[in-house]
């Protein structure tokens, strides 16, 4: 049988909105990747609250809850996997703190011109371009045992209530 487990992806934009601020994953589940900042819902806490405390973690960075907002909300499953990733995606262009390298991540800012589209998940060129143009997502990403090949998709924008 298959399960969901929740987690969280933070982008933020410079405040003039050229930039985003991604991370090199140096660890764990999407090493050797550019990604948002984020990581597992604990029990008991809320995607929001994950949300902050894992880019704090990762980056150094704080925000509020008022200063980021939720973008989507993307499965992700492997073929070989019973695991579903279900991320919420939140953007953001306030925060406190300067990007701070940590042990799981190495912050960079990028123009949105050269996003490294390459070396992040092949999802993200499917969706980011349309979070980055301030539209939310909603949609599901299967992949191949390989983690590269995208066997089926589905990707719909969500208009706010
Ligand atoms: P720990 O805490 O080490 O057990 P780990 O298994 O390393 O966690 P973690 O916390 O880095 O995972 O969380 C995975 C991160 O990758 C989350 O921010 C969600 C993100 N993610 C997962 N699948 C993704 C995908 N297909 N595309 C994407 N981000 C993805 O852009
Ligand atoms: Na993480
Ligand atoms: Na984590």
């Amino acid at each position: 049988p298959h399960y969901v487990r929740e987690y969280t992806l933070v982008l933020l934009r410079s405040q003039c909105g050229s930039q985003i601020l991604l991370g090199y994953k140096k660890r764990g589940f999407g090493q050797g990747k550019w990604n948002g900042f984020g990581g597992k819902v604990e029990v008991g806490e809320t995607p929001l609250a994950a949300a902050i405390r894992e880019l704090h973690e990762e980056s150094s960075l704080e925000v509020r809850p008022a200063d980021i907002r939720l973008a989507g909300r993307m499965l992700f499953q492997f073929a070989d996997e019973t695991r579903v990733f279900r991320v919420h995606i939140y953007t953001g262009s306030r925060w406190t703190g300067q990007p701070v390298e940590s042990d799981e991540m190495r912050p960079r800012w990028f123009n949105l011109a050269d996003i490294p589209f390459d070396n992040m998940w092949p999802d993200d060129a499917y969706w980011l371009p349309k979070v980055l143009a301030g539209q939310s997502v909603i949609g599901y990403f299967l992949y191949a045992a390989d983690k590269v090949t995208v066997l089926h998709h589905c990707l719909r924008n969500l208009v706010e209530p």
